[in-house]
C-alpha cells in the first residue's frame, strides 16, 4: 500500500512515537542533481506552465475544477472555485508561474490536469520553514487511476526543489502518511431551509423543519461596538495581533505586512459583489486601538443533483481573527473564560454579516481557538476531515483536532 507516497520522504505511519530524532528535513537535496527538464508524460499528452494573468487560461483553470475537482464522499457537491479565488489563492506575494503546472492533450490543447504551489513561510513548533502550499491537484474524471498524480506531484517537487525549497505543505480529505495535524469541519446554517432542501441538512429526528429555521435565526444588526470593516491602515495594527494571537498555535502560517495585506483586504470592496472572496473586520475601541478582528472568505459547492431551484451552495469559511481578549488577565488557561466570551460575541457578528453576504452557510474547522465557540454558536459536525501533511520535515504530530492541550 502507498506505492508511491512509501517512496517519498515523508513520515511513515510506523514511525510514529518511535523517532528520537530533532524536527527537520527528512532529506537533503542537492540542487545540482535535480533534473532540468520535466520528467516523461504518457504519449498524447504535454507539460505546461498555466500563465493564469491571462484571463483565457485562468478560464481554463476554472472549466477543469467545476467540474472536476474535489466532491463529498456521496458525491452530492463538489467545490466550484471562481476565478477571482484563483487570482486570490494562487498570486499571492511571491507567486511564480513556474508553480503554475498544468497538462495539455498534445492533439486539441485541452487542460486534463494541473497542481500549484505558491512560497509560504511556516512556523511549526518555534522553527520558521520555508515552503511551498500545494493545493489544486486536479485530473480530468476521464484520467483517473492511471498514477498521473504521483507524476504531478513528483514534477512539482521538481520544480519547487530547483527553487531551493525543499519542504511543502498540503492539505487533504484522503489519509495518507502521514497527517501533521486532523480537524473536522463544523457547519452552521444560515439558510437552514435551503440546506435542507439540497440535501446538506437532514431534518433531526423529532424536529420539525420550523423549530429548525427558528433554531438558526440571528439578529439583523451587528452587537460588537466599534465594529467595522478592515481597511489597508489597520494592517500594522492587525498583523501585530495576529503575530501575537498565532503564538497560541504550533504550527501557523508567518505573515509579512503585503502578505497579510493580500490576504485579507480584497482589492473587491462592493459588499455583496460575486467577485468578492474575503471579509475582514476590526474592532476599534473608543482609543482608536484595534482590539480584535476577524475574517472569512467565500467558497461555493455545487450542487450535483441540483434540487428546487439551487445549484450552488455559498460557503463561508472561518478565516483569521484575533482578540486582546486572549492576553487579559482576567483570562487564564486551561478554561479560557474571557476569551471565550469574547469570540462568541464575534463569531455571533461574523454570522450576522455572512448572513447578510447571502451565505447559506458558515464553515469552521477544529483548530486555532474554534473549539471555544463552535457548540455555542450552533456549528453542528460534519462529515468531513481535513488532514494536515508536511513534505520533507519531520516532527511529532499536533494533538488530534485542536494543537493545545488546554482545548476541548
Ligand atoms: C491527494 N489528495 O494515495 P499511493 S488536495 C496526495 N494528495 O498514491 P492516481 C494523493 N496524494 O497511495 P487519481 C491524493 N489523492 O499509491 C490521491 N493521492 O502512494 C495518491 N480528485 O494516483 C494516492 N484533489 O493518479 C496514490 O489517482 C496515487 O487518478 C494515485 O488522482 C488523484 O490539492 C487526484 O481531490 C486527487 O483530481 C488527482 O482523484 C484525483 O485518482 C482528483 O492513480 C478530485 O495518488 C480532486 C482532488 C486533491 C485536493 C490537494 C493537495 C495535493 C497535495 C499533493 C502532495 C504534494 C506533496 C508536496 C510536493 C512539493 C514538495 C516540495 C518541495
Ligand atoms: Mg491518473
Amino acid at each position: 500500500n502507498y506505492k508511491f507516497w512509501s517512496t517519498q520522504p515523508v513520515t511513515k505511519f510506523d514511525e510514529l512515537g518511535k523517532t528520537e530524532q530533532p524536527d527537520g528535513p527528512i532529506k537533503m537535496i542537492d540542487i545540482e542533481r535535480v533534473p532540468k527538464e520535466p520528467g516523461p508524460l504518457v504519449a498524447g499528452f504535454e507539460w505546461v506552465e498555466m500563465n493564469l494573468e491571462d484571463p483565457k487560461e485562468l478560464e481554463e483553470l476554472y472549466e477543469l475544477l467545476t467540474y472536476h475537482y474535489v466532491e463529498d464522499d456521496e458525491a452530492m457537491f463538489r467545490f466550484n472555485y471562481s476565478t477571482s479565488f484563483f487570482n486570490w489563492a494562487l498570486k499571492a506575494p511571491g507567486w511564480r508561474r513556474s508553480w503554475h503546472v498544468g497538462v495539455r492533450a498534445s492533439q486539441s490543447k485541452k487542460l486534463v490536469a494541473f497542481i500549484s504551489g505558491i512560497p509560504v513561510r511556516i512556523r511549526v513548533k518555534g522553527q520558521v520553514v520555508n515552503t511551498s502550499e500545494v493545493n489544486f491537484l486536479c485530473v480530468h474524471k476521464k484520467l483517473r487511476a492511471k498514477r498521473l498524480a504521483p507524476v504531478l506531484i513528483k514534477e512539482i517537487t521538481r520544480r519547487c526543489y530547483l527553487e531551493g525549497i525543499f519542504q511543502a505543505i498540503y492539505t487533504g480529505g484522503v489519509v495518507l502518511p502521514t497527517p501533521v495535524a486532523s480537524c473536522r469541519y463544523f457547519h452552521r446554517a444560515l439558510d437552514w431551509e435551503k440546506l435542507h432542501t439540497v440535501g446538506f441538512s437532514p431534518l433531526p429526528p423529532g424536529s420539525t423543519k420550523q423549530r429548525q429555521i427558528a433554531k438558526y435565526k440571528l439578529p439583523e444588526r451587528t452587537a460588537t461596538p466599534g465594529l467595522r470593516p478592515m481597511e489597508a491602515k489597520d494592517a500594522d495594527a492587525v498583523l501585530d495581533l495576529m503575530q501575537r494571537y498565532l503564538q497560541r498555535t504550533q504550527m501557523a502560517q508567518e505573515y509579512s505586512k503585503d502578505e497579510l495585506i493580500h490576504w485579507l483586504i480584497d482589492p473587491e470592496s462592493d459588499f455583496d459583489s460575486p467577485k468578492k472572496v474575503v471579509w475582514s473586520y476590526v474592532v476599534e475601541d473608543s482609543q482608536k486601538k484595534i482590539t480584535d478582528f476577524f475574517s472569512f472568505y467565500c467558497l461555493e459547492s455545487t450542487v450535483i443533483q441540483r434540487s428546487g431551484n439551487h445549484d450552488v451552495i455559498r460557503a463561508a469559511y472561518m478565516f483569521y481573527y484575533g482578540s486582546e481578549a486572549a492576553f487579559a488577565p482576567e483570562n487564564k488557561a486551561p478554561e479560557d473564560k474571557h476569551l471565550k466570551a469574547r469570540l462568541n460575541e464575534l463569531v455571533k457578528d461574523a454570522l450576522i454579516l455572512a448572513k447578510k453576504a447571502k451565505f447559506d452557510v458558515f464553515n469552521a474547522l477544529t483548530l486555532m481557538d474554534n473549539p471555544l465557540f463552535l457548540e455555542d454558536q450552533k456549528f453542528g459536525a460534519g462529515d468531513g476531515q481535513l488532514h494536515y501533511y508536511l513534505y520533507n520535515y519531520r516532527t511529532t504530530p499536533l494533538p488530534a483536532g485542536v494543537d493545545e492541550k488546554n482545548k476541548v
